[in-house]
C-alpha cells in the first residue's frame, strides 16, 4: 500500500474547506490509489466547528482517508506536511478597501511562513487566501528551509471561470478550449489571455468577436468574484475548492506538456521581477515541479496588461514590506 500523503488545510473550518477537504479525502486530487492524512488549521474559536467538519469526514468512511489531525496553530498544523493549502484568512469585511485586507492579513503569513520549515522536505503550497499572490509571497520570504519554487498562489478559479464563459459563447464544451491563461494577480487586473487561446484548434479571436472578447468577457473573467458574492451573498466555495483541487492535482501528476495558469515566484520572465509570485503559463513535470513558459510573444495590448497586474503587485508589496 503507497504511503499516505500528509495534506495540511488551513481555514479548514470555514466555506471553501466544506468542500475542499471531501474533494481530497475522495481521492479527487491525488488519484484513487493515494492515501491521505488530513492536518486541519483552524484559529481557537473555530475548533468547534472544525470538530463537526471532522466528524463529518469520519461518517463518510472514505476509504483513502487514513486519518485526519486538528491543531489550532500553524507549527501542529504544518508539521511533517507533504501538501499545504492555505485557505485561512479574513474574508473582506463591509467598507473595506482592497488595502485594509492586504496589511489585516499579511501577518497571518508570516508566523505561516516560518511553521512552514517544520513541514517536510518535499513540502509544495498552494495559496487561496486573499490576497493571494501577496499573502503567498509574506509566507516564502519567511520560510527559510523551504525553497521559493515550491510557493505557489491560485488563478486557477480565474482560469477556469474563463475557460467556462469562452466555452458558453462559442458553443462549445470547455475542453475544446486550449492555452486559456491568466497572468499576473488574482485580482481585477489579472490578464484572461484570449489572445493566445484557441477554440477547437483555432484562435479565439478567430472564432469570437474582439469587442466581445475585451469588453464583456474581460470583465466577467475580472469581476466574477462580485458578482457571484452578490448572487450568492457569500463569495465562491465550492468553485474556488474545485479550481485548488485542480491546481495541486495537476502539481502533483504534471500536465503532458499542456500549460495551466499558475502563480509561481518569478525567474525574470517577461520582466516581472525575481520571486514576485505572478500568474505564468506553467507546464508542470509531476511532483511539485515545473516550468515558467517564457517565450509567449505580446504586442503593445498583451504587454500593457502585463504591466499593469506587475505594478499592481509591486505596490502591493510595499504595503507589506514591514513583514518580510
Ligand atoms: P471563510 O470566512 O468561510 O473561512 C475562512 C476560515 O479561515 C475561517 O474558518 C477562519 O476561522 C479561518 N482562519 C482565519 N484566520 C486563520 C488563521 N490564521 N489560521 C487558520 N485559519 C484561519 O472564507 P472562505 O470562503 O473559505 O475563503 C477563504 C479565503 O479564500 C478568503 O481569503 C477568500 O477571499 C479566498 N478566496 C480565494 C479565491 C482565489 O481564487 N484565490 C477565490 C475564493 C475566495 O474568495
Amino acid at each position: 500500500m503507497t504511503a499516505p500523503l500528509r495534506v495540511a488545510v488551513t481555514g479548514a473550518a470555514g466555506n471553501i474547506g466544506y468542500s475542499l477537504l471531501f474533494r481530497l479525502a475522495a481521492g479527487d486530487c491525488y488519484g484513487k490509489n493515494q492515501p491521505i492524512i488530513l492536518q486541519l488549521v483552524e484559529i481557537p474559536p473555530a475548533m468547534g466547528t472544525l470538530e463537526g467538519v471532522a466528524m463529518e469526514l469520519d461518517d463518510c468512511a472514505f476509504p483513502l482517508l487514513h486519518g485526519i489531525e486538528m491543531a489550532d496553530n500553524p507549527g501542529g498544523g504544518f508539521r511533517d506536511a507533504n501538501q499545504v493549502f492555505l485557505v485561512g484568512s479574513k474574508p473582506r469585511g463591509p467598507g473595506m478597501e482592497r488595502n485594509d485586507l492586504i496589511k489585516e492579513n499579511g501577518p497571518i503569513f508570516v508566523g505561516q511562513g516560518k511553521a512552514l520549515d517544520g513541514a517536510a522536505s518535499d513540502v509544495f503550497i498552494v495559496t487561496v487566501g486573499n490576497p493571494c499572490n501577496t499573502n503567498g509571497w509574506i509566507a516564502m520570504q519567511n520560510a527559510s528551509k523551504v525553497p521559493n519554487a515550491r510557493f505557489t498562489a491560485m488563478t486557477r478559479l480565474d482560469q477556469n471561470r474563463a475557460m467556462a464563459q469562452l466555452a458558453k459563447k462559442a458553443g462549445v464544451q470547455t475542453t475544446d478550449i486550449e492555452n486559456m491563461i491568466v497572468w499576473g494577480n488574482h485580482s481585477s487586473t489579472q490578464f484572461p489571455d484570449f489572445t493566445h487561446a484557441t477554440i477547437g484548434g483555432k484562435p479565439a479571436a478567430d472564432v469570437l468577436d474582439r469587442d466581445w472578447l475585451e469588453g464583456e468577457f474581460f470583465a466577467t473573467v475580472q469581476k466574477r468574484g462580485a458578482a457571484i458574492i452578490k448572487a450568492r451573498g457569500s463569495s465562491s466555495a465550492a468553485s474556488a475548492a474545485s479550481a485548488a483541487v485542480d491546481h495541486m492535482h495537476d502539481a502533483w501528476f504534471g500536465t503532458d506538456g499542456r500549460a495551466v495558469s499558475m502563480c509561481v515566484p518569478s525567474d525574470g520572465s517577461y520582466g516581472v521581477p525575481n520571486d514576485m509570485i505572478f500568474s505564468f503559463p506553467c507546464v508542470c513535470t509531476g511532483q511539485g515541479n515545473y516550468e515558467i513558459v517564457s517565450d509567449v510573444a505580446f504586442g503593445d495590448f498583451g504587454n500593457g496588461k502585463i504591466a499593469t497586474t506587475r505594478d499592481e503587485l509591486a505596490g502591493e508589496a510595499g504595503l507589506v514590506a514591514d513583514l518580510v
